[in-house]
């Protein structure tokens, strides 16, 4: 389902040399249902049908050959829940791989996702995203066929598709071409390594709180300096850890620059 056509050039074309973003992905799951909605709404639903992503859903259960097409079984040594059998996940990661193909399993287990994490996703011509079930997989199955765990946080959720949808839409947005404002992703929170300031829009007004001044004065330069404050200052009280990085990050440019 939800394979989508060959991009047709112009938004799509890159320069010579440039990394080749993420134009495919394969999502094997035992919830396809889930992605139909998800791969036709918003931003995605724009890139998959103007061709600058390529997404096909796949059944694990596809690649199971007995009569309940059995994709778990208990555990050896006990325990509660089920767990994932090896067959069918590395018969299927091993079609969906082809040759090019970057295999990633979303867990708990996994490495933290971040940005930059995404960033380097997205340089991938072709993910192959493994949502997993149950209380685990046969680790056999990710020592085999999995290429790299991630994690999109320290939480526990029924499975990976939820995690599998936000790295699509993380990766989606880097595609160029697919956002509609081309500065937007430099200046975001987390590219610039703070979070975003506050934003207002009309009215200047609304239940007696009122837009700050320098917002509506036009002075640019004393707009972006309040900004930058506003930035930082939030930065300093939710996210200290984020702005120790920035700054050694800052360091790090300026001692190289
Ligand atoms: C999952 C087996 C995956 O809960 C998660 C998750 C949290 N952060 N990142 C992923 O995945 C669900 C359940 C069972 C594998």
């Amino acid at each position: 389902m939800a394979t989508t056509p060959q991009a047709p050039g112009g938004r799509a074309q890159r320069a010579a040399g440039e990394r080749s973003p993420v134009n495919r992905v394969d999502v094997l799951t035992l919830f396809p249902g889930l992605f139909e909605p998800f791969l036709k709404e918003s931003m995605v639903g724009i890139a998959v049908r103007e061709g600058l992503l390529e997404v096909a859903v796949h059944d694990l259960r596809g690649w199971t050959h007995d009569k309940h097409r059995t994709v778990d079984d208990t555990p050896y040594g006990g325990g509660p829940g089920m767990v994932m059998k090896a067959e069918p996940l590395v018969a299927a990661i091993e079609d969906l791989r082809g040759e090019d193909g970057w295999v990633v399993l979303l867990s708990p287990q996994g490495a933290p996702l971040r940005q930059a994490g995404l960033r380097a996703l997205g340089a991938r011509e072709h993910l192959v995203l493994v949502c997993g079930r149950y209380e685990g997989i046969d680790q056999r199955a990710i020592d085999l066929a999995v290429d790299e765990e991630v994690s999109i946080g320290d939480y526990v959720l029924s499975g990976g598709e939820v995690p599998a949808m936000a790295v699509i839409e993380g990766i989606c947005r880097l595609i160029p071409g697919v956002l509609g404002n081309p500065e937007s992703t430099s200046t975001e929170s987390f590219e610039t390594g703070l979070l975003e300031g506050p934003q207002y829009t009309r009215p200047a007004d609304f239940r007696g709180l009122r837009v700050p001044d320098v917002l509506r004065s036009g002075d640019h330069g004393a707009i972006a300096r309040w900004r930058a404050e506003q930035a930082r200052e939030r930065t300093r009280k939710r996210r200290p850890d984020l702005l120790r990085a920035a700054k050694a990050t800052a360091e790090t440019e300026k001692r190289e620059s």
